[in-house]
């Protein structure tokens, strides 16, 4: 059994999130992973703070136990939206894609645990003194909007300069990967990718099998130049991208081929001109299963690596 800090802090029996993905991570996603013992995260994404609202009262009828709420701090309705949170008192928060450092506070005092990720080590710190109770490190392996620090060199460079557990994502996709994030001093995982081919995943059915699909090499960042750089799948879309970034096109240009497509990609399965957002590991994410199996699975890896960990160690280097 691996249960650690961040099991105790939340309450749950598996050290792992299930990443907040825009428009992928709803009430049923993040309920089936909470009931499986890990923490199922909502993702606000761009949308407005009713619509988030109906998602949490949902998760609230399909299990009681612990779940977050992740606030994607570019949106328009971020303001918005941290109030509602407030309102209908939500156990964790996790912020991305920004500073949260200005409703740190009210969020404190609602008695929310709050989690952000942190970028560098000096974010780490800042969000530390400023109240949050975990921070997450995610390098730039991971989907979506990235950072430029791997998860291998974030993670230990974090876990030495903040006294709070510590989260690491990107790249984490089997047991491996918890075991070497747990190696690097994590007190815990998160995971996107592999969630997406969860059953209980209601990502369009033609973005699971593009994940499947996807070898080591198959994804690009496309957005460096807007500093709003974002991994996804390789496709037609990555090519126009490219394209305008060759002819240094202007940043509203690029801002304006990206609008909408992470919705064409995920909810209408058009994954050639659409946003299909994935992390590096997709290469080896490959099996459709429910959320139950996908956690067990990963922590039974994990655990069997570990005690081989410790037979190595026990070994001789004469
Ligand atoms: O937020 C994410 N991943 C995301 S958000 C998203 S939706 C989106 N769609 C289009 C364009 C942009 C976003 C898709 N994927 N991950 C967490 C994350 N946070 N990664 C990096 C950061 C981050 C970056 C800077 C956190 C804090 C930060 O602060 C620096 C500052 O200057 O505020």
């Amino acid at each position: 059994m691996i249960y650690t800090k961040i099991c105790e802090m939340l309450k749950i029996k598996y050290p792992i999130f299930q990443g907040g993905m825009a428009q992928i991570s709803d009430s049923g996603l993040a309920a089936a992973v909470s009931q499986a013992g890990g923490l199922g995260i909502i993702a606000s994404g761009n949308n407005p703070p009713e619509a988030i609202r109906d998602e949490i009262h949902k998760i609230r009828e399909l299990t009681d136990k612990p779940f977050g709420v992740n606030v994607m701090l570019l949106s328009p309705y971020a303001e918005e939206v941290s109030q509602m949170l407030i309102e209908e008192k939500v156990p964790v928060i996790v912020t991305g894609a920004g500073n949260p450092g200005k409703y740190m506070k009210r969020w404190k005092e609602a008695g929310i645990k709050v989690i952000p990720v942190a970028p560098s080590v000096a974010f780490a710190k800042h969000f530390e003194k400023a109240g949050a109770d975990a921070v997450i490190c995610e390098g730039t392996e991971a989907g979506g909007h990235v950072g430029e620090l791997t998860t291998m060199c974030i993670t230990p460079q974090v876990v030495d300069s903040v006294n709070i557990p510590v989260v690491a994502a990107g790249g984490i996709g089997d047991g491996r990967g918890i075991a070497a994030a747990f190696c690097l001093g994590a007190s815990g995982v998160q995971v996107g990718t592999r969630f997406v081919l969860a059953k209980e995943c209601k990502a369009h059915q033609n973005y699971k099998e593009k994940i499947k699909k996807a070898g080591d090499t198959d994804t690009a960042v496309t957005g460096r130049k807007t500093g709003h750089p974002v991994r996804v799948l390789k496709n037609k879309l990555v090519t126009q991208f490219k394209e305008l970034e060759k002819n240094n096109a202007s940043i509203e240009e690029m801002e304006a081929l990206g609008r909408g497509r992470l919705y064409m990609a995920a909810v209408e399965g058009n994954v050639d001109y659409g946003s299909v957002m994935s992390g590096q590991i997709a290469g080896l994410v490959y099996k459709e299963q429910a959320c139950r199996d996908i956690i067990r699975e990963m922590f039974e890896e994990a655990e069997r690596i570990m005690k081989n960990l410790g037979l190595m160690a026990g070994g001789s280097n004469e």
